[in-house]
């Protein structure tokens, strides 16, 4: 399949704060198509490799231990301009300077609880959803009224 699909991961935090279901509902009222979904707590391996490209900052260790601290609602989404709307959704890294309407915007106030994640282009999606999907958890299908919200 050729069709763009992202990744997405609800934190720890918004998953102890009862969040999954808001958050889940505003990809799903969006339109895009929900292809893998699960419940996990990560690895410390899983976690650095994730967060890999931040490995020499002084942040990395908190962030390891806190995205490996209970379980994840890790996704993948597809849609055409998935991955940037995604990005869009969520809201600016720094939960004080999204605007009301994202995720982040409406829902968080500290960087290092920022209760989503999302991939940051194509190459890192296809990277992510490698790392914590295995080919046969993602679902190819067909949404019934996909006609509406797609030009055909
Ligand atoms: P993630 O990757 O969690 O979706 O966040 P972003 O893509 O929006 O932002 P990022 O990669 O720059 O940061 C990854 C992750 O690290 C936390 N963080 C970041 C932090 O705790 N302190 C910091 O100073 C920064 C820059 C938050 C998100």
């Amino acid at each position: 399949m050729g069709v763009e699909r992202t990744f997405v991961a609800i934190k720890p935090d918004g998953v102890q704060r009862g969040l999954v279901g808001e958050i889940l509902s505003r990809f799903e009222r969006k339109g895009f198509k929900l292809v893998g979904l699960k419940e996990i707590i990560p690895t410390r391996q899983l976690a650095e490799e994730h967060y890999g490209v931040h490995r020499e900052r002084p942040f990395f260790e908190g962030l390891v231990n806190f995205i490996t601290s209970g379980p994840v609602v890790a996704m993948v989404w597809e849609g055409d301009g998935v991955v940037l709307s995604a990005r869009k959704l969520i809201g600016s890294t720094k939960p004080l300077e999204a605007e009301p309407g994202t995720i982040r915007g409406d829902l968080a106030v500290n960087i290092g609880r920022n209760v989503i994640h999302g991939s940051d282009g194509l190459e890192t999606a296809e990277f992510e959803i490698g790392l914590w999907f295995e080919s046969s958890e993602l679902n190819d299908w067909t949404p019934s009224d996909q006609s509406w919200r797609i030009e055909n």
